[in-house]
């Protein structure tokens, strides 16, 4: 029996393939049926099959939102090949490093980026690169378009590789984190039953997919959940609040990061009456502030289940749906998920008591293989006894509830996706006139937290912050690029020569009224 992931999707479609399983929201609606999804993958399998790759060969995708660019995710596992997801925001030079150190057999673009990303990956080796746009153009569709619609899943172990997915490095090199068939599918199940999924039978839930499908989030997580449960998607290519709200009455459970939260509740249109049917709204990926968890309660009747999880092992916590179970508590991210270990551990590695903050460590099915060609890294992130170190910090009280205090990686999370200042800084100490720099998160209303720069320029050299900024966006994606910047003569530094940016962060604090 294969543990091909895909086929255990597959087996959760409903009887009836000519059910709706995917609506689109923006644009006029478009409506995927399960058998459109069965034939879809099937054909782009196919062609993906017709290749005739190399076992584990990689395929990476940098494209807009779009139900194909799912069905191309789907198809990636029913071929049995391995799914390498790109934020749409990274420009050439974070494509180039991908593409090099992933060497995909295939790279799947938005046509209006062939030009670059084709030559980019031609250059690294890659064979085929195909393209595939938000209206379903593209060569990809084309040349799927004369393949068979019936495919037999390849036949896949366990611990076969299922996707990569990259995380910037605290230091130096972003890192390829492999996830096994194994790995998701043993979490998707988890989900399923630990977030009351009603299957068909049950009364049916309805997702509300609002999130990028190039990180764990939404790729997984929500898609996982609704297709493991035959459940319908609503289908936003882009987060619009307004139009979140106006389809809630015709859904059952909402996945966001906690600037999609603040921005529903920045919408008249958020009360009682428009969450009725509304069973679930899910928050993760970055903390949620108390307000924020109390506001939306307050507004719409719903408390917010906070969840907490990473590229590297997908789930880890959830606050109980049930609440017999116990209460969902604000600032907490609830108790281990069936099957994952979760410990706090002391300076001296020694576990914590109750309630003592330490660094927070795990293991469990869903925990990753490794990343991708290093493995001392690998080895650097795994303790002796075999469990991953998180980066983050927190405590773990009595009854097992985790609350995470801060993190011991320097990271930025900002409106859910992650920045590492190590990798802006490096980028802006290569500009014409800047010396050193030091890149920090402050607070910030909306997006949680703000990337902010501080930098010393060379001596003689004036730059100005808009060229910098200007500079910055041609190289990275926009979301790292500081929202200020600052130019100071000197950066402040501790006894070791250590630059501290907690002074810079307590400065800098209040710029965006966080
Ligand atoms: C957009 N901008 C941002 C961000 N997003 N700036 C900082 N942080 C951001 N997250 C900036 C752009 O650079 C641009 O600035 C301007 O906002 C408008 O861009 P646009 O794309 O139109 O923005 P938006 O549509 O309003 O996007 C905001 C968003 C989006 C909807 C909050 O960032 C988003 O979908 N975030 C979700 C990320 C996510 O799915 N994370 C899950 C990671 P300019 O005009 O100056 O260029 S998975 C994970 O962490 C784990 C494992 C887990 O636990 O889930
Ligand atoms: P990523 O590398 O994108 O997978 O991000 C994983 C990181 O996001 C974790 O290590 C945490 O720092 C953070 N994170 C995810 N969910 C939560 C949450 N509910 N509360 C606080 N931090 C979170």
């Amino acid at each position: 029996m294969s543990d091909n992931l895909f086929s255990a999707l597959r087996a959760a479609f409903p009887a009836d393939l000519d059910q709706v399983a995917i609506e689109t929201a923006d644009g006029p609606p478009l409506h995927y049926t399960w058998r459109d999804l069965e034939r879809g993958t099937a054909m782009l399998a196919n062609l993906l099959e017709s290749l005739d790759l190399p076992a584990g060969s990689r395929v990476a995708v940098q494209t807009e939102k779009s139900v194909e660019a799912l069905m191309l995710y789907l198809a990636v596992l029913r071929a049995g090949l391995v799914h390498l997801p790109l934020n749409s925001a990274y420009q050439s030079a974070e494509m180039a490093y991908f593409i090099g150190d992933a060497e995909p057999a295939v790279v799947v673009c938005a046509g209006r980026s062939f030009g670059w990303v084709s030559k980019l990956a031609f250059s690294a080796g890659t064979a085929h690169v195909f393209t595939l746009n938000d209206d379903r153009s593209g060569s990809l569709l084309q040349r799927a378009a004369v393949h068979s619609d019936q495919h037999a899943a390849a036949d896949r172990e366990a611990g076969d590789l299922a996707a990569i997915l990259y995380t910037s490095g605290t230091t130096g090199r972003s890192k390829g984190a492999m996830l096994t068939h194994a790995n998701l599918l043993s979490n998707a199940r988890v989900l399923k039953e630990c977030w009351g999924w009603r299957t068909p039978e049950q009364g049916g839930d309805v997702l509300i997919h609002a999130l990028p499908i190039f990180h764990v989030h939404g790729l997984f997580v929500a898609s996982h959940g609704a297709l493991l449960n035959g459940s319908k998607m609503i289908w936003f290519s882009k987060f619009d609040p307004q139009a979140v709200i106006a389809r809630m009455p015709e859904a059952t459970v909402f996945m966001g990061v906690p600037t999609l939260y603040v921005r529903l509740l920045a919408e008249p249109a958020l009360n009682r009456e428009a969450c009725r049917h509304m069973r679930l709204f899910i928050s993760g990926s970055a903390p949620l502030l108390i307000e924020t968890f109390d506001a939306f309660r307050e507004r719409s009747g719903h408390t917010i289940l906070e969840r907490y999880g990473m590229s590297e092992t997908v789930m880890l916590t959830s606050n109980p749906y049930d609440t017999t179970q116990g209460e969902r508590r604000g600032g907490t991210v609830g108790r281990a998920l069936a099957g994952v270990g979760v410990r706090a551990v002391g300076e001296a590695r020694g576990l914590c008591a109750t309630d003592e903050i330490g660094a927070i460590e795990v293991r469990g099915p869903n925990v990753f293989k490794g990343y991708w060609r290093m493995p001392e890294k690998t080895r650097e992130e795994f303790t002796a006894d075999g469990w991953f170190k998180t980066g983050d910090v927190g405590r773990i009280d009595a009854a097992g509830v985790v609350t995470i205090v801060g993190r011991s990686k320097d990271l930025i999370i900002s409106g859910g996706y992650n920045v590492y200042p190590a990798e802006v800084e490096s980028v802006l100490n290569e500009l014409p006139g800047v010396l050193e720099s030091a890149v920090i998160g402050v607070p910030h209303a909306d997006f949680g937290e703000a990337v902010v720069a501080v930098l010393v320029a060379r001596p003689g050299a004036a730059p100005q912050a808009g060229a910098l900024i200007a500079a910055l966006k041609a190289q990275i994606a926009n979301f790292k690029v500081p929202k200020q910047l600052f130019i100071v003569t000197d950066l402040p530094r501790n006894a070791m020569g250590k630059v501290q940016k907690n002074l810079l962060r307590e400065q800098h604090k209040g710029l965006f009224g966080g």
